[in-house]
């Protein structure tokens, strides 16, 4: 039986009766993907999912990939290969290709709701997928010559990988050591060791494509020292043939190391070495020296696929702890204390709805935040498909939202499995005969790799607000406050959220404050900043995703008032709209309070101190 469990019910009421996706179906760029296609995609893809994606998930966690230092190649074990095989063969992938590389096109609101599937049955099966999506990264910025590239990564379906870490940059990438030299034919030799590579590599894919940041050396006006200068190569595994894409010599790049992990373990994690011995050929993407940039529409792609993930396993999570809690008979009801009195489920308990309600509320505004992330990047699409013009403010939006989608999923995500998700189980939970153990631990990384926390909290501060000069962040206050100004049902919770709302606009002043006082007088005062830039992002996801649950409380409302017949799920999304704004809105006021009292004096104490 699968260990993966679903909601696309609650997929589809956010983006057709809260977002209003369905507006874009079936018209314009959309042509092709009316309601009931999408529809038939999500119930197709989630059987998928659930017959054949999810299968090898345990089995192979249990016995994950293999490295051969002789022939420095990585065996897959057969499970994940028939899972993966599955997906590819099911070509649902395309959805999130565009047409001129003969993609579905869906709009990204649609593709997100369809990838937490697959991000939930197996989420390392989608990584080694996207080698055609990683594709269109280079269709996009490359010269003719890439655009073949990019065709041959798509229609041979290569894997691909994104080459960044090393073991000196890791958070700094821009500390970057790998050289790249320039040939006389126009192509570059790469140099250097890279670590933590995912996908490095496989026995799935007949060709894999690396996308990697190297330093050029010796040309004029590039390579300089940071991020800015460094390049993008394309380095692939096997040389081709560039018309047709048929496989010639083996380039030299190699895997010379498979890391032993925590979780994740059927996605490989590799330490890839460029030109030891043998030169490791790549081609400068779109012949210009724009690296950091072009690695940048990877990276957003990417951030957003983690919080995906982290909600997606969240979700799994929760349901199959809601399952074994319908059954698990343990204790009386807390009303019939006496010795002989009839045992109940431990659904019958206040301390386990506690808990599964917080389950149920947290993975469905985690979703509702990732969807509500992508409504932006829909109007983003929208624009680039018709050729309206371009929509700057939806993608200042969608900008600021990524690294809370990033942070704040991955960290409720983990936390959540761990104290609620796997604690429901007893000391089932702990065991490997249920799913929690091993959700707890592949669900971990989310919060480090594509950028710690620490990182999404500055990306978010000093990128996303004082660069963008806070127009993103005040027009997603500004929808905030035109709701409460609208009403509703659910007043009481409005009116926590309108105070929380006051403080994050109260902590945005203090940080605004330090930040100010840093440039003047106090240059210390920036390390205040930074004791409260994972705060804000953390607040920001509370009242962000209190704000989306209860408009979507007021949809389901709404529902029950006209006489639904779908009571319980209707009433269920109310009570998780309430319980959601009841349990973190008022935390955000004290974490307004934690963020005035900081001061830099931890930044004073002598490192001996701690
Ligand atoms: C990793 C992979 O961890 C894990 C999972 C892999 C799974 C792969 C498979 C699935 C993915 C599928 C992807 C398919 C892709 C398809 C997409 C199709 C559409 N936003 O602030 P500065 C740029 S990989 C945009 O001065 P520093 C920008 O160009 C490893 N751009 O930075 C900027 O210039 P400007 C992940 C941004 O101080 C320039 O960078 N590793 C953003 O030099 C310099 O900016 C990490 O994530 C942004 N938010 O460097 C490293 N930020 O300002 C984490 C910067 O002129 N570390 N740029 O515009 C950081 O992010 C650091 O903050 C740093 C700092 C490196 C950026
Ligand atoms: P460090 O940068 O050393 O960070 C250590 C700690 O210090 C963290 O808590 C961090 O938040 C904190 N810190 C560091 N700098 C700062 C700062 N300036 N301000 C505040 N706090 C800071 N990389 C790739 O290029 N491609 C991949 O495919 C890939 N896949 C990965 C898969 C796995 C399983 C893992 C574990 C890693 C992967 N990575 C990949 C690397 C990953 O992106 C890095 O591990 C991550 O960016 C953090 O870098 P680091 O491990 O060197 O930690």
């Amino acid at each position: 039986m699968s260990h993966y469990k679903s909601n696309v019910r609650d997929i589809e009421f956010n983006l057709f009766e809260v977002l209003g996706r369905d507006e874009l179906l079936g018209t314009g760029p959309a042509e092709d993907m009316d309601r009931d296609t999408a529809e038939t995609a999500l119930k197709e893809l989630d059987t998928l999912c659930t017959e054949k994606v999810s299968l090898g998930f345990e089995d192979d966690d249990r016995v994950p990939p293999t490295y051969d230092p002789d022939s420095k190649s990585i065996t897959v074990p057969d499970s994940t290969k028939k899972a993966f095989k599955s997906y590819m063969d099911s070509e649902w992938w395309r959805v999130e290709l565009p047409t001129e590389l003969e993609g579905l096109n869906a709009p990204p609101s649609l593709r997100w709701g369809l990838i937490e599937l697959v991000l939930a049955a197996n989420p390392a099966v989608y990584m080694y997928s996207a080698g055609p999506k990683f594709g269109q990264v280079v269709h996009r910025n490359g010269t003719e010559r890439d655009k073949k590239i990019a065709q041959h990564m798509v229609d041979r379906q290569w894997g691909a990988t994104m080459v960044l870490t090393e073991p000196d940059a890791g958070s700094d990438v821009g500390a970057g050591r790998t050289k790249a030299f320039l040939q006389e034919d126009g192509t570059w030799h790469l140099e250097g060791v890279k670590r933590f590579i995912t996908s490095g590599d496989q026995d799935m894919t007949e060709n894999i494509m690396h996308l990697v940041l190297a330093r050029p050396v010796g040309v004029e006006g590039v390579g300089g020292p940071g991020t800015k200068g460094l390049s993008l190569f394309l380095v692939p595994k096997y040389m081709f043939d560039l018309e047709t894409g048929d496989l010639k010599e083996r380039n030299g790049v190699y895997v010379t190391n498979l890391e032993k992990k925590m979780g994740l373990k059927v996605s490989s994690t590799c330490e890839v070495t460029f030109g030891d011995g043998q030169p490791a050929v790549g081609y400068l993407l779109g012949e210009s020296h724009d690296g950091i940039a072009q690695m940048f529409q990877v990276i957003e792609h990417a951030r957003m696929m983690v919080g995906t993930k982290a909600m997606a396993t969240a979700s799994t999570g929760y349901l199959n702890a809601l399952e074994y809690a319908k059954t698990r008979v343990q204790g009386a009801d807390l009303l019939t204390p006496g010795k002989d009195a009839p045992r109940v489920t431990i659904t019958h308990h206040p301390d386990v709805r506690r808990s599964l309600m917080t389950q149920k509320a947290t993975a469905e505004a985690l979703r509702m935040l990732v969807l509500y992330t992508a409504s932006f990047q829909d109007r983003v699409w929208w624009a680039e498909e018709t050729g309206a013009e371009h929509d700057t403010l939806a993608e200042k939006i969608n900008d600021l939202l990524l690294p809370v989608v990033k942070g704040y999923c991955s960290e409720k995500a983990w936390t959540l499995l761990g104290t609620e998700s796997l604690q429901t189980f007893g000391g089932s939970g702990f065991l490997q005969d249920y799913p929690l153990e091993q959700y707890v631990r592949d669900a971990k990384i989310d919060t480090l790799y594509e950028g710690t926390t620490a990182i999404q909290g500055q990306d978010l501060f000093f990128r996303k607000i004082v660069k963008d000069q806070g127009v993103a962040i005040g027009a997603v206050a500004e929808e905030i406050e035109a709701f409460l100004q609208a009403g509703g049902e659910l007043k009481a919770e409005q009116a926590l959220l309108a105070k929380a709302l006051e403080a994050v606009q109260g902590m945005l002043g203090v940080m605004f404050g330090h930040l100010q006082e840093s440039q003047g007088s106090n240059p210390k005062a920036l390390y205040t900043v930074g004791l409260n830039t994972s705060r804000l992002l953390m607040v920001l996801g509370d009242v962000v995703c209190s704000y989306l649950m209860l408009r979507a409380g007021e949809v389901a409302s709404a529902r029950l008032a006209e006489g639904t017949t779908e009571t319980d799920f209707y009433s269920g999304k109310v009570a998780a709209a309430k319980w959601f704004a009841q349990t973190h809105l008022p935390k955000v006021i004290s974490e307004l309070k934690i963020a005035q009292a900081q001061t830099p004096d931890i930044m004073e104490l002598p490192e001996s101190a701690f």
